[in-house]
């Protein structure tokens, strides 16, 4: 009887410690993010990011970070670092001046995933559905974009960050 009890406390022990160990390996998805965020910091060290979200939008089963920063300028915008083993990112656009969310959404359910700039400037609250095409980053539809995003003069200042594709 005896032998039998340490060996079902050793299974248990067994069984324990096999359970803690998958678990503490289970939450390893960051990587991706920092790499792309640190492509993204060097490539564009005057830019500061305000918010991101990774997901893959170009679905070839690599994750990609859109990433909504605050240029030189102090204008906002929209581009996406196409993950790889040499990143890309795509043109950069025009982003609500406050309170921006990224949330992916499988508009015309097939890939890639599209996603959704919202945000607002003052009362005004607008948002954007986007699509990553190749490295273009294509705006598909948006509602009050032109008020909450900062004025015209942001698209021409955006022609420097372009579309541009390392390697
Ligand atoms: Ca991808």
């Amino acid at each position: 009887m005896r032998p039998r009890f340490a060996l079902a406390i050793a299974a248990c022990g067994l069984l324990l410690t096999g359970c803690a160990s998958a678990q503490a390996s289970a939450p390893a998805a960051k990587p991706a993010s920092a790499k792309l965020g640190a492509f993204f910091a060097e490539k564009h060290p005057e830019c500061t990011i305000v918010t991101s979200a990774v997901g893959d939008v170009t679905d070839d089963g690599v994750e990609d970070m859109v990433v909504v920063f605050r240029d030189a300028d102090g204008s906002m915008r929209t581009l996406v670092v196409i993950g790889g083993d040499t990143p890309a990112e795509t043109n950069a656009v025009p982003a609500p001046a406050e309170d921006q969310r990224i949330s992916f959404r499988d508009i015309d359910k097939k890939g890639p995933v599209e996603f959704i700039v919202r945000g607002s400037k003052g009362s005004d609250i607008g948002f954007a559905i986007y699509r990553v095409e190749g490295t273009t980053l294509t705006d598909l539809f948006g509602d009050n974009m032109d008020r909450c995003c900062d004025s015209g003069a942001l698209w021409q200042t955006s022609a420097h960050l372009g579309t541009s594709r390392l390697g």
